[in-house]
């Protein structure tokens, strides 16, 4: 009885270990992300699909320099494992000033939550960024 238990125990923890999931966000015609804050797990894979055109992903900070993912070209389909937990904090390179910005907090982590609400943004894309980080801490 107890072997079958500790076998079922494992076989469901390695179901959910072993089920990373996709999460998909739309560059949208409001020069915005249509998911502003993500939250996953570690592992999973966030898609953004060029909906509407002129828009990029550009990482700004994360939970270390060394792994901020790449950037995206404009108009392209850009697709990044997020590995490490902590909170990502990217923007639109050509709307970023006027608050195209989103964050991600991978693992429910907010460990490095300092460093992004110190990264100096312009004005618009300050505020914008304040209301993110409130929106993330009340999920
Ligand atoms: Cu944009």
């Amino acid at each position: 009885m107890r072997i079958i238990l500790i076998f079922l125990v494992v076989t469901i923890m390695s179901t959910k270990i072993g089920s990373s999931e996709t999460m998909q966000i739309n560059f949208t015609e409001h020069d915005s992300y249509s998911i502003e804050v993500a939250h996953i797990d570690v592992g999973d894979t966030i898609e953004w699909l060029p909906k509407n055109e002129g828009h990029n992903v550009e990482f700004l900070a994360g939970p270390t320099i060394k792994s901020l993912p790449e950037k995206s070209e404009l108009n392209a389909f850009h697709s990044v494992v997020f590995n490490m937990p902590g909170v990502y904090l990217y923007q639109c390179t050509p709307h970023g000033n006027m608050g195209m910005v989103g964050l991600v907090v991978v693992g429910n982590d907010f460990h490095n939550l300092k460093e992004i609400k110190d990264f100096e943004l312009p004005r618009v894309a300050s505020s914008v960024l304040k209301r993110l980080i409130r929106v993330a801490q009340s999920n």
